[in-house]
């Protein structure tokens, strides 16, 4: 029997895996779920940067340079409401606003965050996919000397530099997952799911922290397989590193999987840190050492194939 694949995503390094994920396999047999916690109201627009990365990416439209946007922007409207003298902290590319512009107004109209998602990517040519994890909204915030930021005010507007005291997702605990992210971790033919190799504090954590989902994956008859996103001992973009150190725990591989605990069956890690290896197996953790920075297209489907390989998945 053919197997249906929930994957769990962030933005950046979790968006890339997501677009590997989404050329090895149907539309389908796929279902991405995506962290909202970093969502906010900007200027009368309601900004999605995690399902906008993933989107971008699937879409080939993503800027691969700075890692977030669309590529080939210009920025003719943020250098007007400059002139305004409105808020110019959070960059918003013409095109990108063009995103934020059919978002807000298809919200404002009524419809559901899942449902203005699936008109947009669908309006892009995307087949697969791309669910947000809760219509309901969800706020990341970091704690910090100065009381708790909202997440772009931490990751943006102060560039990550207040020392992080702790994380927590606001709106959590009540919200619901997504229609579909709940009819997916109920599918019979429910064959993996794939952890990608986004901030396991900062954009899976909201995902995990909605409603019972915790519960459900704990419940899970699936293996579940997680992509660390730590390359040689470091992150290779975002604060992880600066956070695990502040947050007490050793910037390692080690970390990721005291995170993940139970719920994780096996963790794919970089050929540079095939040094953990031993120990993360001592634990009894499957483990994969194989190449997992993704610069091309066919890095991303390499990537996609061993993350589906570990958890049992044929990949044709
Ligand atoms: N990141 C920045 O570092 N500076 C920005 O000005 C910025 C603008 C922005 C606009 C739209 C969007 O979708 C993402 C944007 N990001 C920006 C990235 C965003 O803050 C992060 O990618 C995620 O929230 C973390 O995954």
């Amino acid at each position: 029997m053919k197997k249906h694949i929930l994957a769990l995503s962030g933005g950046v390094g979790g968006a890339k895996l997501a677009a590997g994920l989404a050329s090895v396999l149907a539309p389908e047999d796929l279902t991405l779920v995506v962290n909202t916690g970093d969502d906010f109201e900007h200027l009368g627009l309601t900004i999605c940067p995690d399902i906008d990365s993933v989107t971008y990416a699937l879409a080939g439209l993503n800027d691969t340079e700075r890692g977030w946007g669309v590529k080939d922007e210009t920025w003719q409207a943020m250098a007007m409401l400059r002139a305004l003298g409105e808020a110019d902290w959070f960059n918003l590319g013409d095109r990108d606003m063009g995103m934020h512009i059919a978002r807000s107004w298809r919200l404002r109209g009524g419809d559901t965050l899942s449902a203005v998602t699936a008109r947009l990517t669908r309006e892009l040519g995307i087949a697969h996919a791309i669910v947000p994890m809760s219509e309901a909204p969800v706020r990341t915030q970091v704690g910090t000397a100065e009381g708790w930021l909202d997440f772009q005010r931490y990751f943006v507007a102060e560039q990550c530099r207040p020392v992080a005291t702790g994380v927590r997702f606001e709106g959590a605990a009540s919200a619901a997952p997504s229609p579909a992210f709940a009819a997916a971790l109920e599918r019979d033919d429910l064959g993996a799911i794939i952890v990608c190799p986004s901030n396991p504090y900062l954009s899976v954590d909201p995902i995990l922290a909605v409603g019972d989902v915790r519960e459900a994956l704990e419940r899970r008859k699936v293996s579940l397989v997680a992509v660390s996103p730590l390359v040689g001992g470091a992150s290779l973009k975002g604060p992880l590193g600066k956070l695990l150190g502040e947050l007490g725990k050793p910037v390692s591989n080690a970390s990721i999987a005291d995170h993940y605990g139970d719920l994780l069956d096996h963790l794919v890690i970089d050929e540079a840190d095939a040094g953990d290896a031993g120990d993360l197996r001592a634990r009894g953790l499957s483990v994969t050492v194989c190449p997992t920075v993704m610069w091309h297209a066919d890095d991303r489907e390499r990537l996609a194939r061993v993350a589906l390989i570990a958890a049992g998945i044929e990949t044709g």
